[in-house]
């Protein structure tokens, strides 16, 4: 957009990126060796008490966190809320339920080995108990974590001991209503780096040399722009409360990704920019597309060409992701630090199963991540990425309006995508981590509450429906 909008937004970029979400904090003391010593001759002692008698491990006994915190590997807080509230849904609001407030919860992101220190808080006001099962973890959150109750905060420790995508979810209470929690909002992932970082990407190509075609690999440095897209679905009766028995029928509502069904689909700013006109749809089904909506305006996903994307994946809900980007093949897909797949079409996702997907998007162009299920798709599953600068309506628009005042183009061009102009949602982009490539800016997208998305412009993300319109109308247009 305009050159004092640029600065904004490269403002913005610099204080997203300096304020962590996420903190580390180190512990320098190294702790003892814990090993067990066996005094009693085992037969001696399975006869004495009459049978077999089951040894919990020493570390377990004790505790989960205080052995942990002072291990000497670095200590990630994580310290969360279990809130319920109402969220708007295609079909009107929902009784949702949250960690702190948005949809997924906050993503934690750590260094494999790290110690993460997980806390849970559950207000006076809340309506109920909540827990939290971490899948990065490898304890039972039982006895250490089992419900928290109201007013009280609930906390364990664990080592991040495997790299990838894990979820987080909600235990309900003690179990009982886990799926109503977890299928109201209350899920998250963990990412956990590798230690010695991401693996540099291969892409398969050819070339013609001498007239003949022959292999030519393209190499990318381990660097990318990275992403984060989670998937599930809603169960909802008519008053968008949780409904168990659609559940129990697999006959689900809407399909939401990153909480929200359409969640990355064109809205009235890129109507405008595209056609002139914020009511003409670009694309089929555009149900989020107005200013009033807010942080809950859907947005696209902006790439360059010709650079490293890393998508973090993970299946929330019920049914299978048979994850697929229309236009373009995934060049590799990684799980806990392996390569399950290079090359591939399509990568099918069970529940509660996750992976990492790198791409290099070639040609510029308007491509759609999606459920490769029609009904996923038709019900909310289309996530639109925008790849390089191919929309010359949108071009000549920012060039109409570019003057010595407003030369709007600029970010875009200078970051090889749009998101140079308009950034990229927030709810989409994961804290950094060991190898990531920074985004140029960040607008303030997000399944969440008001006072959430106050702290994501704080942070310096950008509220769209407020700078554009603003910018437009300095313009004349
Ligand atoms: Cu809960």
């Amino acid at each position: 957009m305009n050159r004092r909008y640029s600065t904004i937004m490269t403002v913005a970029a610099v204080a997203v990126m300096a304020g962590a979400l996420f903190g580390s904090s180190f512990t320098a003391p190294q702790i003892g060796g814990t090993a067990l010593e066996t005094k009693a001759d085992p037969l001696a002692k399975v006869a004495s008490m009459g049978g077999l008698e089951l040894v919990m491990p020493e570390a377990y006994a004790a505790g989960p966190c205080s052995d942990l915190l002072d291990s000497g590997r670095p200590v990630v807080n994580f310290d969360l809320t279990g809130v319920s509230v109402e969220l708007p849904t295609l079909s009107g609001t929902y009784s949702a339920m949250t960690f702190s407030e948005t949809i997924p919860g906050p993503t934690l992101r750590v260094t494999q080995g790290d110690v993460v220190h997980m806390t849970l808080t559950i207000p006076g006001d809340e309506v109920t108990q909540h827990g939290n099962d971490m899948h990065a973890s490898q304890m039972s959150s039982k006895p250490y974590m089992g419900a928290v109750n109201i007013g009280e905060t609930g906390e364990y420790c664990f080592v991040a001991e495997v790299p990838g995508v894990f979820k987080y979810h909600c235990s309900g209470v003690n179990v009982a209503a886990m799926d109503q929690h977890v299928l109201s909002g209350m899920y998250g992932i963990t990412i956990v780096d590798p230690l010695d970082g991401y693996k540099r990407l291969m892409v398969e190509k050819t070339a013609v040399v001498g007239g003949e075609v022959v292999k030519d690999k393209q190499f990318y440095d381990a660097d990318a722009l990275e992403f984060q897209l989670q998937y599930n679905q809603l169960y909802l009766t008519d008053a968008g409360t949780y409904d168990m028995s659609k559940m129990m029928a697999h006959s689900t509502s809407q399909t939401v990704v990153n909480g929200q069904a359409f969640s990355y689909v064109p809205n009235g700013i890129h109507n405008l920019l595209m056609f002139g006109d914020a009511n003409k749809n670009i694309f089929i089904a555009q149900p989020w597309n107005s200013m009033d909506l807010k942080q809950h305006q859907s947005q696209l996903l902006f790439v360059p060409t010709d650079e490293h994307v890393r998508f973090f994946i993970e299946n929330q809900g019920n049914e299978p992701v048979y994850w697929h980007i229309v236009g373009e093949i995934l060049d590799r897909v990684t799980q806990a630090n392996r390569v399950q797949a290079q090359g591939t079409e399509t990568w099918l996702l069970g529940g509660s199963q996750n992976m990492i997907v790198d791409v290099v998007f070639d040609e510029p162009g308007v491509y759609a991540a999606v459920n490769h299920d029609y009904a996923a798709i038709y019900s909310g599953a289309a996530t639109v990425i925008v790849a390089g600068l191919p929309l010359d309506p949108v071009n000549e628009t920012a060039a109409a309006i570019s003057t010595e005042k407003f030369p709007v183009i600029d970010g875009a061009v200078a970051a090889g995508s749009y998101a140079g102009a308009l950034g990229n949602p927030s709810d989409a982009v994961p804290p950094a981590g060991k190898n990531t490539i920074s985004h140029p800016a960040l607008n303030v997208k997000c399944m969440c509450t008001d006072d959430y998305a106050t702290s994501l412009v704080e942070n310096g993300a950008i509220p769209l429906w407020e700078a554009v319109p603003a910018i437009l109308a300095e313009a004349g247009i």
